[in-house]
């Protein structure tokens, strides 16, 4: 494997960066986790774009185009031969001292890591996951906004080994206010009555296989309603499922014990799962 560090391509062995690069210290830096589907990079300018968009809220500036970042991409994903896989661009304000002042780093260090990575969830995309709701409250936008995708992720950690510890495959998290956040990884959506409800973005990050399954749900003629939820929706919901880069779209069949549904994935959930793959099996940004 190859990585890509500051525009040379590095053994995995040989690709490491300096104890003193803020990403490392505290967390200062942005990423974004891209899949490539049969050779074609999926929704690359849209993930692009939120890249860009989160390291411009931080104040950093990333020292090369979109398009260079584009190229950089395809050719580390070359370089490894890759046609099913994950990417993962990560731009750091680079290296400074052990002050926490980023203006200290004069200079970002620009990271891709692309490796082959098959489904997230095994045999649970049939099954169905378990999730459990967590004490731990997401970020408050006024705090650190959700829609960063920034190299601290402790708070969705912390999520996540709360839900490992009781039992849960993912957590599910509420905002300051009460309402439904998203997963430690993913965004939520609840099924009721033929219809389909998810939060509004502001509490979670705007998700781009959300955006993908917002329009597969159009397509398919399915009403959706993006509406702040409560545990009561969870609770009494029809189906549940999470969407994700890294978990495509994953159906929930028990929260907190409670079965939802009919216990199994329901048939919005295989509709959307299935229009989803059909979207990834057409579309991309070609690296061959
Ligand atoms: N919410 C959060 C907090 C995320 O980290 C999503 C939603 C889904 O966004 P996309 O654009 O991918 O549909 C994410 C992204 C992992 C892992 O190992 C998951 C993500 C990122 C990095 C690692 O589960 N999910």
């Amino acid at each position: 494997m190859f990585v890509y560090i500051d525009g040379k391509m590095y053994p995995k062995e040989e690709a490491k960066i300096s104890v003193f690069d803020h990403g490392l210290l505290y967390g200062d830096g942005v990423f974004e986790g891209i899949r490539m589907y049969g050779g074609r990079i999926f929704r690359l300018p849209e993930h692009l774009d939120r890249l860009y968009d989160s390291a411009k809220t931080i104040d950093l500036c990333i020292p090369m185009s979109k398009d260079e970042m584009t190229r950089a991409i395809i050719e580390t994903v070359r370089k490894n031969n890759l046609k099913d896989a994950y990417i993962r661009p990560i731009v750091t304000r680079g290296v400074g001292d052990l002050g926490l002042c980023p203006t200290k780093c004069p200079r970002p260090t620009v990271i891709i890591i692309a490796t082959e990575w098959g489904a997230m969830y095994g045999d649970l995309y049939e099954k169905g996951l378990k999730a459990v709701t967590v004490s731990v409250r997401r970020n408050p936008c006024c705090a650190l906004p959700p829609n960063v995708k920034s190299l601290n992720y402790l708070n969705n950690i912390l999520a996540k080994i709360e839900a490992n510890c009781k039992g849960g495959d993912e957590a599910i998290m509420f905002d300051m206010q009460g309402n439904i956040s998203e997963g430690s990884g993913d965004n939520i959506f609840v099924v009721k009555n033929g219809v389909i409800f998810t939060p509004p973005t502001l509490n979670n990050l705007r998700g781009i296989t959300r955006m993908v399954v917002l329009e597969v749900a159009q397509s398919l003629g399915i009403p959706v309603q993006e509406t702040n939820l409560g545990y009561f929706d969870l609770y009494t919901a029809d189906e549940i499922f999470v969407t994700g880069t890294a978990a495509e779209v994953a159906p929930i069949v028990y929260v907190d014990g409670r079965s939802i549904g009919s216990g199994r994935p329901g048939p919005i959930t295989r509709q959307l799962m299935a229009g989803f793959r059909a979207v990834t099996e057409r579309e991309g940004t070609p690296a061959y």
